[in-house]
């Protein structure tokens, strides 16, 4: 069964069975005060914006049995598989595998890494910790997506330009059709928010689509 939504920069057909709700990095190391995303120097109230509507489409997702899969950007302990470059970048006095006001930065199993309280997966949720921007490289996700014949993504979380935007392309490049929450998906800066997400749905859908989340709400089966 299929169902349409209105979205930029045309309806968005998805049949609910092949699509997964995909929520990136929502990770107190992006969304909390003390964590990666303000040692970069930014706010993190923007971001938290996004927490409540995640939520909305996450229990109306779940209350109808759909696959939710969560992403974590973060770091083994020891940094083997953080690029050296990456580690070097923005030469911050606090940085990746640092220890931080959230435990040490970006690294898997320490506080900061993991994700918020209210959007906490539940156990038969996929959880994919990826060591880039994008969910794809240097994972197992295109396995878990082909395993349960998904070929569609609801995509949600942060940041839209980096993790979002790097996402929706490698996904796009692999085939998936996405749809792109614009209430759902966060920036630390306001231009950029905007600028990332007409750049999804510019060109015919270059990238994919974008729609309020309302829409999807609504579109959704009882
Ligand atoms: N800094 C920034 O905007 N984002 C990231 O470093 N990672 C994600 O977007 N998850």
């Amino acid at each position: 069964m299929t169902y349409s939504i209105p979205a930029e920069p045309y309806d968005f057909t998805f049949d609910p069975a092949a699509t997964a709700l995909l929520i990136i990095d929502m990770q107190r190391d992006f969304v909390d005060s003390g964590g990666f995303g303000e040692l970069l120097g930014n706010d993190v109230a923007p971001l938290r914006e996004v927490i409540a509507p995640i939520g909305r489409v996450l229990a109306a997702w779940r209350a109808r049995g759909l696959l939710a899969i969560h992403t974590r950007e973060g770091h083994r302990p020891d940094l083997s598989d953080c690029p050296p470059a990456k580690l070097a970048r923005g030469k911050l006095e606090i940085g990746i595998g640092d220890q931080g006001p959230l435990g040490r930065v970006l690294v898997r199993g320490e506080w900061g890494h993991d994700i918020v309280e209210e959007l906490r997966p539940l156990p038969n949720e996929p959880v994919i910790d990826k060591p880039g921007k994008g969910s794809f490289y240097a994972t197992d996700l295109s396995g878990i997506l082909a395993h349960r014949g998904i070929h569609s993504l609801i995509v949600t979380g942060v940041t839209t330009e980096v993790c979002v935007h790097t996402t929706v392309r490698e996904a796009n490049d692999r085939g998936y059709e996405c749809l792109v929450l614009s209430d759902c998906v966060g920036s630390y800066f306001p231009e950029f928010q905007v600028a990332a997400l007409k750049m999804i749905a510019a060109q015919g859908g270059i990238f994919g689509w974008v729609a309020p989340s309302s829409q999807l709400l609504s579109a959704l089966p009882e």
